[in-house]
């Protein structure tokens, strides 16, 4: 395969404008698409060139796989990068890439469609020895199956969508006369959300941490994994916190773990970066999720813990090279949290909180990453994800990196919407979190949105603070720093 010259980025937001930068410093050319709305927006300002797609609903633009492709071709793109979302995870819109000589910086369709359908990717799993909740690896068919697999497992069951993820069309069940209205609620839910109605049935598995392994493979057969993550702060199965390394994986089951992940990978012919899902329990035994084949939006806190740049990978890749490291080339150094900092009320459940970005002064200094797709002045309407910014801070180790990511959280100054920073504050300072003892209904189980009302001020305060702020320079009065002070200051501090 040929060298890649120029790429068109099908996405918008701070996905858009991170798959730029490394296409920049691969000297590869950069088209954006936007939609009406997003006609100034960063990512079309940093890329090369840019092509209007459509109006501002994404099912008019940025999810319209004619336009998309029409828009390659006007520009000359030889490849297309999807970000995540919109159509990262269509195999067909992989398929039509290929058919039209455009490289999709992904995997093949068929790794995408056969990760797509839950059932089919617990088959091949289970056929890999990799270990899966317990319950059906094929559709359920009747009531009778479902009290008969419950009987063999015990309650209680969780009832999924195999078109599913995300959490769409799933129900709990604790006691068989459940399973009638609840089997017809998922089906219902599964039908509108994935026009597809069949459902299978697991183990419900309690308390559950959420980890996951990157892993990147090439043409040439080779595997490797970078490391694993941590994501059980979410709410409504959306994602607020993530960290890498996971804290409580012992070198041991890190190893099994990502052993399991790479076979993963290897058993569905897998080529790009890719991300397994496991649930861990509370004796840490692990469980295959899904596969998620995609960049995601984690990818970050991977990044900083392992210095490599997992766009620049995808795309050597997508070019036919072999990975330019091997496993044991891969070390992890520290530790990393990546804050989404959503336009949402925390106060008022996390309610999408729109209107114009008055204000947006990023924290900074070494170890943080800001990874934004608005900027000031800019409106956050409701037309796509309410996300403003991605804050990612790196430490020499997880106690180091939690305080530099409230200092960083309390720098970042944003005006003119509700942001899910407090929330993030709130997290960040909970004695469960700092012992890395929290599982995914941590917030459920730990968050009230009346603990928002005291923390979160009023965009008026804000405003006014900053103005003061600027107002009021104080005189330096420090005294000069005269003792070099030791690489290991934080040894002797609590
Ligand atoms: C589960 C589970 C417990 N037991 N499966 C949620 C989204 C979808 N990807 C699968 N999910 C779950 N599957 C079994 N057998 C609990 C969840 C789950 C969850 C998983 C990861 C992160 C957050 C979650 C929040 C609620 C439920």
């Amino acid at each position: 395969m040929s060298q890649i010259k120029k790429v068109l980025i099908a996405n918008r937001g701070e996905i858009a404008v991170r798959v730029i930068h490394s296409c920049k410093e691969l000297n590869i050319q950069t088209v954006a698409v936007y939609s009406r709305p997003d006609k100034y927006a960063p990512h079309v300002m940093v890329a090369d060139e840019s092509v209007f797609v459509g109006e501002a609903a994404s099912s008019e633009s940025y999810l319209v796989i004619d336009k998309i492709i029409d828009a390659a071709r006007q520009t000359g793109a030889d490849a297309i990068h999807p970000g995540y979302g919109f159509l990262s995870e269509n195999a067909a819109f992989s398929e039509r890439c290929k058919k039209e000589g455009i490289v999709f910086i992904g995997p093949e369709s068929k790794a995408i469609r056969l990760m797509g359908d839950k059932t089919e990717a617990r088959k091949l799993m289970g056929a890999a020895e990799i270990p899966t909740p317990p319950g059906l690896k094929s559709e359920l068919k009747d009531l009778e199956e479902a009290a008969r697999v419950a009987d063999e497992i015990g309650y209680p069951i969780l009832i999924k969508a195999a078109a599913g993820g995300g959490g769409k069309g799933m129900r709990i069940v604790y006691k068989n006369e459940e399973f009638k209205s609840s089997i017809k609620a998922a089906k219902s839910e599964a039908r509108n959300a994935f026009g597809d109605d069949r459902v299978y049935i697991e183990k419900y598995l309690e308390e559950p941490r959420h980890v996951e392994f990157q892993i990147m493979a090439d043409t040439h057969g080779n595997v490797v994994h970078v490391f694993d993550r941590e994501c059980s702060v979410q709410r409504r199965h959306q994602k607020v916190i993530e960290e890498a390394p996971c804290a409580i994986l012992t070198p041991e089951l890190r190893q099994e773990m990502a052993e399991c992940a790479i076979k993963a990978a290897k058993a569905c012919d897998y080529v790009g970066a890719g991300t397994i899902e496991f649930l861990v329990d509370k004796h840490k035994n692990f469980y295959f999720l899904e596969m998620n084949t995609r960049l995601q939006v984690e990818h970050p806190v991977t990044e900083m813990i392992s210095g490599i740049d997992l766009v620049a990978s995808q795309i050597l890749v997508a070019e036919g090279k072999e990975l330019p490291y091997k496993q044991e080339d891969l070390t992890m150094n520290g530790h990393a949290f990546e804050c989404r900092i959503y336009a949402e009320d925390p106060a008022d459940n996390f309610l999408p909180s729109t209107g114009l970005l008055e204000k947006h002064r990023v924290p900074t200094g070494d170890g943080i990453r800001v990874d934004a797709g608005v900027e000031e002045g800019q409106k956050i309407t409701i037309n796509y994800d309410p996300m403003i910014s991605k804050l990612t801070v790196h430490g020499p180790n997880r106690e180091i990196a939690r305080k530099r990511m409230l200092r960083a959280l309390d720098e970042y100054e944003i005006a003119g919407c509700k942001t899910t920073i407090p929330f993030c504050e709130f997290t960040l300072k909970h004695p469960e979190f700092i012992e890395a003892n929290y599982d995914t209904h941590f917030v459920q189980n730990h968050f009230k949105p009346e603990i928002m009302q005291e923390i979160q001020p009023d965009k008026e305060v804000v405003l006014a603070a900053t103005l003061l702020k600027q107002a009021h320079v104080p005189e330096n009065t420090a005294a000069p720093v005269t003792e070099s002070v030791s690489g290991l200051w934080w040894k002797n501090r609590k």
